[in-house]
């Protein structure tokens, strides 16, 4: 059976992080193995959210890992709060990386704005761990604070593929810039691969709403369907489908949710998507 390790948080509602990590890996019939970052009551856009660091329990599982000789064919980071964090997850990929596919998720940032609790100084850091992946899927705020450049709303394809081999020459084989949207109403993924010097892209129409937590579900289900032998073209189709299909899902609901998106609803979609 497939395995992944991922290092991400906790947040106990909110529909994020380790809570949509797991579920979709499972679904996509790999086991998720997790490295908890952190426990949080909600994620970072509630107000008043509780914080419990975990950072001192990452290093003693890994250990343990190691003495039992445990092999992964990912290793998946996502939200990480701290440069000891992103210290560890360098060490993560170092230690466990010889066969894995290494995906880093620089989950930090969104509309232009970083997220609670971060500073251009830790994008720049996060800059570093991206440089130790095969893959990399950063939205474009993302990939603004993390290569430094302004962020802008408005651009084109020759922008989007400037901006992609800037982030590769950061040492990452593979950039996938999330949310790119050239005509209104479509929206989809931009991808370059360093090696081959090939660009890859996929666009879907847009749904009306947009949603916290999909970039998790995004990275997730890229994961799995890379792990499952899919290449980081179909995987990143596949990723963008589910994720549509997530937001269609949870809009069909009265009263939906508000923090997150339905994605549990749209699980046998995604499963039939991958055939
Ligand atoms: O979805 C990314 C994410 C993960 N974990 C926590 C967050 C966020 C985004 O805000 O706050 C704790």
């Amino acid at each position: 059976m497939k395995k992944i390790a991922t290092m991400q948080d906790i947040s106990c509602v909110g529909k994020c992080s380790l809570t949509v990590a797991m579920p979709v890996i499972s679904a996509m019939g790999i086991e998720a193995a997790v490295l908890p970052t952190a426990v949080l009551s909600t994620h970072t856009m509630f107000s008043g959210f509780t914080f419990h660091d975990l950072t001192d329990e990452i290093e003693p599982i890994m250990e343990h890992w190691k003495k039992e000789n445990f092999r992964f064919d990912a290793l998946y980071t996502g939200y990480l709060g701290s440069q000891r964090q992103l210290d560890i997850a360098r060490k993560l990929f170092s230690d466990f990386g010889t066969d894995a596919v290494k995906i880093v998720d620089p989950c930090m940032a969104d509309n232009g704005k970083l997220y609670t609790g971060f500073t251009p100084a830790f994008a720049k850091e996060m800059f570093r761990l991206c440089g130790c992946a095969d893959i990399i899927c950063p939205n474009l705020t993302e990939a603004s604070f993390l290569l430094d450049i302004p962020y802008v709303t408005e651009y084109d394809e020759a922008y989007i593929r400037d901006v992609l081999k800037q982030l590769c020459a950061g040492g990452a084989k593979t950039a996938i810039l999330t949310g790119v949207s050239f005509e209104k109403g479509k929206i989809g993924a931009y991808g370059y691969h360093r090696d081959t010097d090939t660009y890859f892209s996929y666009f879907n129409e847009e749904e009306t709403e947009h949603f916290h937590g999909t970039g998790d579900i995004w990275a997730s289900t890229l994961c799995g369907a890379i792990v499952n032998g899919h290449t980081c073209e179909e995987a990143s189709a596949i990723a963008c489908d589910f994720v549509k299909e997530c937001i269609h899902v949870t809009l069909q609901e009265e009263n939906h949710n508000t923090y997150g998106v339905n994605f549990e609803q749209a699980i046998p979609y995604l499963l039939e998507r991958m055939q």
